[in-house]
């Protein structure tokens, strides 16, 4: 499989692309969670680099480097929580309780301001690296006393991000914040009321997610604030069927989200309803192999999902932690498949059709998409 992933990888890597589930704490560099010697040097540069430019460049340089300083402070206080994050990171494979772990762990080192900034830049830089035009992050707004952090300053971080990648980064990112499923009725719904504030605000808010470790909470706890995000006009972009759990994957398909991730735990009555509804799915292959919501890439229901010409997008999950990129996950896709480049062409752009995006930014994607795919095929 390996060898045919390969044949697609150049093609996959030159193409546009469109990238529609990635969680911004899950498509953090492992470099930069581990604080490499490369990696620090890199960033030694970029900040020396602009301390000689003095000015804003100057003053944003120092601020990223003291958030960078307090950040190694951290990862070096908690040794222990590195060695094992180092070790749980190094897995091909892991459970989905393991792959939560991880997330616990790794949000331990993400709690700064500072660091959420720089990770957005960064998980921005590299999509924009390989391509990718368009791209709608998600990551779930935090409370974090201890650092003075709200909601809402944790989005703000996420922005000046986005904003210190804009210059370099051709690539347009909307945001897509996310309720976890281990939060409050209440606090779901102050994640909606923070979404409506800052599209009134005028931030690009492209819709509202539901995320979480699928072992916990129930729908009744967030379908209030989900209703409540519909009625506001954002449409939904649900987390569903990583595990067994049919009550809440029929809850799921009775409300009709604009969109579903994963899909991978259905009974044959689910799966019919679901290709009856045409809801566009999320396809994430290799976070699906490496949790183990199934069982190989043979028996994967993307070759399903294509056979009944179900509307799908190929997105990588968490780039970050399962070791992908877009462009893997598109070649994979095309070798589980089998299909001729120019069908892999038509697989990326299809995703402009469910971009959580107005008419007029799907017409101008697609003309930069189809500017930029003329001369591969
Ligand atoms: C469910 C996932 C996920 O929000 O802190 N997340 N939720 N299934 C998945 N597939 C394996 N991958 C990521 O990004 C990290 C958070 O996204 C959700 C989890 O809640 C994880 O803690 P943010 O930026």
């Amino acid at each position: 499989m390996e060898d045919v992933v390969a044949t697609y990888l150049p093609l996959c890597r030159a193409m546009p692309k469109l990238e529609l589930h990635a969680h911004l704490n899950g498509s953090v560099r492992p470099a930069t969670l581990l604080y490499d010697r490369l990696s620090n040097f890199g960033e030694f540069v970029n900040w020396f680099g602009g301390f000689c430019r003095g000015g804003v460049f100057g003053f944003v340089g120092d601020v990223w480097m003291v958030g960078l300083l307090r950040c190694r402070e951290l990862a070096r206080g908690r040794g222990e929580d590195c060695t094992e994050l180092e070790d749980i990171l190094k897995k091909e494979r892991r459970s989905l309780p393991e792959t939560f772990k991880l997330f616990g762990l790794i949000r331990i080192l993400t709690t700064d301001h500072h660091v959420i900034t720089r990770i957005t830049r960064e998980v921005i830089e590299d999509f924009a690296a390989e391509n990718t035009i368009y791209v709608e992050l998600r990551t779930s707004p935090k409370n974090n006393p201890a650092v003075g952090m709200t909601k809402r300053s944790y989005m703000e971080a996420v922005k000046a991000g986005m904003d210190l990648a804009a210059p370099s980064s051709p690539i347009h990112v909307r945001l897509l914040p996310s309720i976890d499923r281990r939060e409050t009725t209440e606090a779901a719904m102050d994640t909606v009321r923070l979404a409506c504030e800052l599209r009134k605000e005028g931030w690009d808010i492209a819709g509202i997610d539901l995320s979480g470790d699928p072992a916990v909470g129930e729908w009744a706890t967030f379908a209030p604030a989900l209703r409540f995000a519909r009625e506001q006009g954002f449409p939904l972009a649900l987390h569903c069927g990583e595990v067994r759990n049919s009550d809440e994957i029929r809850s799921m398909l009775a409300m009709g989200p604009e969109r579903l991730g994963h899909v991978c735990c259905l009974d044959d009555y689910e799966w019919e309803v679901l290709l009856a509804s045409d809801i566009p799915v999320e396809v994430c292959l290799t976070s699906n192999l490496a949790t183990q919501s199934v069982p190989s890439i043979e028996k994967h229901h993307l070759a399903g999902l294509h056979k009944a010409n179900h509307p799908i997008a190929i997105c990588t999950d968490d780039t970050g932690i399962f070791a992908t990129s877009l462009s893997r996950e598109l070649a994979l896709a095309a070798s589980c498949l089998a299909v001729k480049p120019e069908e892999v062409v038509a697989l990326a752009r299809s995703a402009i059709d469910f971009a959580f995006a107005e008419i007029p930014m799907k017409q101008a994607l697609r003309q930069i998409f189809d500017t930029r795919a003329q001369t591969l095929v």
